[in-house]
C-alpha cells in the first residue's frame, strides 16, 4: 500500500490527549493516526538557519523545520494571513497586498518542496492542506516529483469577482492547477472554483468533476470534513469535571449554558454574537439569571494587526455586557481567552443546552459537528448555526441564523432556550445521521481513493504549460 505523506503549514507533534486548537490540526491528526505516515511542514519556530528534524509518535513521523524571520513575515503573516485569509473569507476590506510578500510565499513553497523531495518514496501519495500551500505541487513538479499530489482547501473558496482582487491571482491559480485532485468543503466552493477556471482562464470542464486548464487535466471534488462521532460521544459522556462552569438559577437549578468555542478570528463572528446575546438579555428579561453564555476563544495569529484589534473590541464588549447586566450572584457572560483540552471541551459541550456557532464565513466549522456529537441522545441540546458555515449544508435541522441579523439571532436563542425535548430529539437525530454519514474516516478515505484514481494516468513526461 502507498505511504501517506501529509503536508500542512503548521505541524505540532501531538501526543494523545494533548490539546489541538484548530480544525486542520484536529482533522489531519485524526486522519493520520489511523493510517500512519509522514506529516511534513513548519514546526512553528523562527530560526536563522532552519534544518529538517524528525520525530515519531505512534504511527506518525513528524518531519518539520523552522522558518527564517523574513520567510515568516512574508509567507505566513503576510501573503497567507493578511492577503489570502481575509479575501477567501470575503473580507477584501481587511486584506492588503505586497509584492515582496507574494514572492516570499512562492519562495517558501519552493524551499519546502526541496526539503520534502529526499524524504519521498516513488509510490508515496502526497496530500497537501490549505491556502498556505497553493503553489506546492507546482514546485514539486518543477523538481521532477511525479507522485500523486492532492490538495484540500479547508476554508471557503470565494466567488471569482472577489478572488480577482488578489493582484497575482492568475499566477497563483495557475499553480493550483498542478495538483491531480483539488478538494473543497462544499459544492458552493467547488462551483466557485470551476467558475473561476472557466471564466478567468478559459479552462474546460469535463465529466466527473474533471477540468482542463493550462494544459493540465485535474479533478475538483467536494469532501466535507467530519468528526469521529463515537469517540466524541464517549469522551463527552465520560468527562467527570464540572459541566456547568458556574451558575445556578434563582431556583437553585443548574443555569442553562450557551457555549461557543472558536479560535479568536474576525471570520468567526464573535462580536456579532456578543451583540446578539446582549439583545437576548434586553428583549427577554425572563432569561436574566436563567442563562449564562460561555465563550472560549484562544488567541491565534496574535502578531497580525487585525487580530489585535478584534481582541480589544471583544474585551470591551464583554466588559460592557457584564457591566450592564451582572449581579453579585450572576455573571451573564464568561469570556475565556485560552485553549482547553479536548476532553474538557467535549464535556462542556455535553453540559451546554445551546451550542452557538455563528461565523460570518467558515469553510466547514468542526465545532458545530463536535457540539452535536457530544450531546446526550436522551436530552440533547440545540445547535444555533450560521448559514455561512459550510456545516449548515449538512446540519440543516439546526436553528439556522444569519449572523448579521442581531435580532434574528436573539430570537433563535430564545427559541432554543424554550425548545421542548421532543423537538430537540428530532433535530438531533437528523443531524447525527449526517454526521455519521460524513464522518472523518469517510472524508479521508474518499479523498485518498479519488487521489489514487485521479493521478493514475499521469505520465512521466506530463508538463504543466505556463
Ligand atoms: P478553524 O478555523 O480552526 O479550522 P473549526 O473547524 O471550528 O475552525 O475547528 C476548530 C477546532 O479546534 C475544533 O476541533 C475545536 O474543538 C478546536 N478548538 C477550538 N478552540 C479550542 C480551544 N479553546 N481549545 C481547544 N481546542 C479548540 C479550519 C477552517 C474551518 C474548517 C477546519 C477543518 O477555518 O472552516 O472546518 O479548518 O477543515
Amino acid at each position: 500500500m502507498s505511504r501517506l505523506v501529509v503536508v500542512s503549514n503548521r505541524v505540532a507533534p501531538i501526543k494523545d490527549g494533548k490539546a489541538v486548537a484548530g480544525g486542520l490540526a484536529v482533522g489531519v491528526y485524526e486522519a493520520l493516526r489511523d493510517s500512519g505516515g509522514i506529516w511534513f511542514g513548519w514546526n512553528g519556530e523562527i530560526s536563522a538557519s532552519p534544518e529538517l528534524a524528525s520525530e515519531t509518535h505512534g504511527r506518525i513521523t513528524y518531519a518539520t523545520l523552522g522558518l527564517t524571520r523574513r520567510d515568516y513575515d512574508h509567507y505566513y503573516r503576510g501573503f497567507s494571513n493578511a492577503t489570502l485569509w481575509p479575501i477567501f473569507h470575503y473580507r477584501i476590506d481587511l486584506a492588503r497586498y505586497r509584492r515582496d510578500e507574494y514572492e516570499g510565499y512562492r519562495s517558501v513553497n519552493r524551499k519546502l518542496a526541496e526539503q520534502l523531495k529526499p524524504l519521498l518514496r516513488k509510490d508515496d501519495v502526497i496530500w497537501v492542506h490549505d491556502y498556505h500551500l497553493i503553489p506546492f505541487a507546482d514546485e514539486c513538479r518543477r523538481l521532477g516529483i511525479r507522485n500523486r499530489i492532492g490538495f484540500f482547501l479547508h476554508i471557503p473558496f470565494p466567488a471569482p469577482e472577489i478572488l480577482t482582487a488578489i493582484p497575482p491571482h492568475n499566477d497563483l491559480f495557475r499553480t493550483l492547477c498542478a495538483y491531480d485532485l483539488i478538494g473543497f468543503q462544499t459544492e458552493v466552493d467547488r462551483q466557485a472554483f470551476s467558475d473561476y477556471i472557466t471564466r478567468e482562464v478559459r479552462g474546460v470542464p469535463g465529466p466527473d468533476g474533471y477540468l482542463t486548464a493550462y494544459g493540465h487535466r485535474f479533478r475538483a471534488e467536494v469532501y466535507p470534513i467530519g468528526v469521529v462521532p463515537d469517540e466524541i460521544q464517549a469522551t463527552a459522556a465520560s468527562y467527570k469535571g464540572r459541566r456547568n462552569l458556574i451558575g445556578r438559577t434563582a431556583a437553585g437549578e443548574p443555569c442553562p449554558t450557551i457555549i461557543s468555542v472558536d479560535r479568536l478570528d474576525y471570520s468567526k463572528g464573535l462580536l456579532e454574537r456578543f451583540c446578539a446575546y446582549e439583545e437576548l438579555l434586553q428583549r427577554y428579561p425572563e432569561h436574566h439569571r436563567n442563562v449564562q453564555f460561555v465563550q472560549i476563544a484562544p488567541t491565534s495569529r496574535s502578531d497580525v494587526k487585525t487580530y489585535q484589534h478584534i481582541r480589544q473590541q471583544l474585551e470591551t464588549q464583554a466588559g460592557h455586557i457584564n457591566g450592564r447586566y451582572a449581579e453579585l450572584d450572576w455573571m451573564p457572560l464568561h469570556y475565556l481567552n485560552r485553549s482547553h483540552e479536548r476532553r474538557v471541551l467535549m464535556g462542556l459541550f455535553r453540559g451546554a443546552g445551546i451550542g452557538l456557532v455563528t461565523p460570518l464565513r467558515d469553510g466547514m466549522n468542526l465545532v458545530a459537528k463536535e457540539y452535536v456529537a457530544a450531546q446526550d441522545p436522551e436530552n440533547p441540546g440545540v445547535l444555533v448555526l450560521s448559514r455561512f458555515a459550510g456545516a449548515a449544508r449538512e446540519l440543516n435541522t439546526a436553528l439556522i441564523v444569519n449572523p448579521y441579523d442581531t435580532v434574528g439571532m436573539a430570537e433563535a436563542l430564545d427559541r432554543a432556550l424554550r425548545m421542548p425535548l421532543a423537538e430537540r430529539k428530532d433535530r438531533y437525530a437528523s443531524m447525527m445521521l449526517s454526521i455519521r454519514h460524513n464522518d472523518l474516516g469517510r472524508w479521508r478515505d474518499r479523498f485518498l481513493a479519488d487521489l489514487h484514481a485521479a493521478g493514475a494516468g499521469r505520465q512521466p513526461t506530463d508538463k504543466i504549460a505556463v
